[in-house]
């Protein structure tokens, strides 16, 4: 009878589990959970069903563990090819680990779809650019960070093994779930020579030791044993490849780069991603995701790269400062001045093989995890006053229990360890710390798909002007056209234009009766000053910059139609027609 009843109960809390995570999930999805993979492929496949006409899901590539990588394509055919609009490529969760990235790219392609043709700015957004939106790089990553224990850091790499200490295994030593709660935790030991000893404040926390004073404890590390008996304790876990350590410019070995891998592009995942963004010349704005730390970054990522051409630098700091006041305490900031140098970078990658503009996005702060009357003045004689300055784990500990009802920390409890004896697992659990709880993920996911929006209205669009006719002699006109373009990105980004990456935006006259005799850029109008290009005056190299024009002028000697062409990789293609 016990058994029955153990056995009823053991099925009733599996269907509760199972009916949890087997909620169909359906459009508008929804922002007050986290999509494990399987769950954000539905969710992007219901994004495409429900949207049939704007949306392509594209097999982008798989993993090393086989798991496909979508990503889905976001473009009105009726204006036009997605390849001939202007490019907005959005990523995620590059590293496995940082789930929420995910989240904001499918907020973003839910919002984009669900409010076209019901909100003025979106609806325009979409008619007039492509957005490519792949939510999870790091497929394999992803998928077991849900599935394994983890701490908030770990399973950020690619599932290559890796013989980390040099003993002809792999991956044999990774941290141990001892306690079975699905959490990678810490561990500590009684101990009155250790170095720490319980924060007076709150005992979940420990201090260390004032000198000549008796400790209380000694940390002990990651939650593990030595599993392979060498003496050391999670040594060699999965991987580690970095991701994005991966990429084709600027990588560097181990040896200067750890994470980078034998060579670029040995993730088959990585491989294939970079391949469908280089069948996507119009891409112009990429933004990659991560946590965490509130951060907008750009490159260059290291200081050898050489810093930006200045044109390129107005035009991130533009986005930039935009998206700090988007979401407010993140700060823009340089890659290798501001943080550290990171080589093989898939920011770097994108503004020296696309010719875009790129940005990475730092996602979620520690400290939105507030619980004071004012989180920068800790009144005299509360928990961390002491030391001068608010204690934020204090803090963050209040928060765990008052407002996100403990989900975030796991209280010590002891544990027989096999070679440490009575020890103590607890500390905080996987789904905290780099991730906001999930009642404030809509907050988060709202603020950056915003940045992201906002920096795809400044993609360029050209608009072309006939603006001076005149006869001059005998059927011989001159004409002077103007390209303008009221966003603040050029059609060629400066690096491009430095490192001759692009074929150049064409401006072409052409008529079947008519010749063109002459043609360059009209440097001033009103002093006539042109310079004219000595061969094939018919086709113009050109570049139309951000919140700006250029002027061209041509001497056309012949009668009738006259065509003027203008063609970009990155702008909307556009022509008209005169009668001479
Ligand atoms: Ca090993
Ligand atoms: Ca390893
Ligand atoms: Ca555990
Ligand atoms: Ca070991
Ligand atoms: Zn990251």
């Amino acid at each position: 009878m016990r058994e029955k009843i153990a056995t009823w109960m053991g099925v009733f809390l599996l269907a509760g589990a199972i009916t949890l995570s087997a909620q169909p999930i359906g459009v508008p999805l929804r922002f007050d959970r986290y999509y494990d993979y399987d769950q954000l492929v539905e969710a992007l496949k219901a994004l495409h069903e429900a949207f049939p006409q704007m949306t392509t899901l594209d097999l982008v590539g798989t993993s090393e563990e086989n798991r496909a990588i979508y990503a889905i394509t976001i473009s009105n055919p009726e204006t036009g090819d997605h390849l001939s609009k202007p490019g907005v490529y959005v990523d995620g969760n590059i590293h496995g680990n940082e789930i929420q990235a995910g989240e904001v790219c499918l907020y973003l392609a839910n919002m984009l779809l669900t409010r076209y043709g019901e909100n003025d700015k979106i609806t325009s957004l979409v008619d007039e650019n492509s957005f490519y939106i792949l939510p999870s790089v790091n497929v394999d990553g992803r998928y077991h960070f849900f599935k394994d224990a983890n701490t908030p850091s770990s399973n950020r790499g690619l599932r290559r093994p890796k013989d980390d200490d040099h003993d002809g295994l792999f991956d044999e030593d990774p941290p141990d779930d001892l306690d079975g709660d699905g959490n990678i935790c810490d561990m500590r030991k009684k101990d009155p020579n250790g170095n720490y000893k319980s924060d007076p404040y709150d005992p979940r926390l420990m201090v260390r030791v004032d000198p000549g004073e008796k400790g209380e404890w000694t940390l002990l590390g990651r939650e593990g044993i030595d599993n392979d008996g060498d003496g050391r304790i999670n040594e060699d876990a999965e991987g580690y490849v970095d991701p994005n350590r991966n990429w084709g410019v600027n990588w560097q070995p181990n040896y200067v780069q750890r994470g980078a891998g034998y060579y670029p592009f040995s993730g088959t995942g990585i491989k294939a991603i970079a391949e469908y963004m280089l069948a996507r010349p119009n891409i112009t704005v990429v933004w990659a995701f991560h946590n965490s730390g509130g951060m907008y970054l750009r490159g260059p990522s290291t200081k050898n790269a050489g810093e930006f051409p200045q044109g390129d630098i107005e035009v991130y700091d533009y986005l930039g400062k935009n998206s700090e006041k988007i979401t407010p305490g993140y700060q823009y900031l340089v890659i290798w001045k501001d943080l550290y140098s990171t080589y093989g970078d898939s920011n770097e990658w994108a503004n020296h093989m696309l010719g875009c503009y790129s940005l990475v996005g730092e996602l979620f702060q520690s400290e939105s995890e507030t619980f004071a009357e004012n989180a920068d003045q800790p009144k005299p004689g509360s928990p961390g006053s002491g030391s001068g300055k608010s204690d934020a784990r204090h803090q963050r500990l209040q928060f765990n229990d008052h407002v996100a009802m403990g989900e975030l920390y796991k209280p010590w409890e002891p544990y027989d360890h096999p070679l440490y004896g009575e020890i103590e697992i607890g500390g905080w659990v996987k789904m905290s710390s780099r991730l906001p709880h999930p009642f404030m993920l809509q907050d988060l996911v709202h603020r950056n798909a915003s940045a992201v929006i906002f920096s795809a209205e400044q993609t360029p669009r050209v608009n072309l002007e006939i603006f001076d006719k005149d006869e001059i002699g005998k059927d011989l006109y001159r004409i002077r056209v103007r390209l303008t373009n009221p966003h603040a990105l050029p059609t060629m980004s400066y690096m491009s234009l430095k490192d001759n990456l692009l074929r150049k935006d064409l401006l072409t006259v052409s008529g079947s009766s008519v010749r063109v005799v002459a043609g360059g850029e009209l440097q001033d109008p009103y002093m006539d000053k042109a310079s004219y290009k000595q061969y094939k005056p018919e086709i113009q190299f050109i570049q139309v910059p951000g919140f700006g024009k250029v002027e061209y002028e041509f001497l056309l000697s012949g009668k009738g139609k006259v065509r003027i062409d203008y063609s970009s990789v990155k702008a909307v293609d556009q022509s008209l027609e005169i009668n001479l």
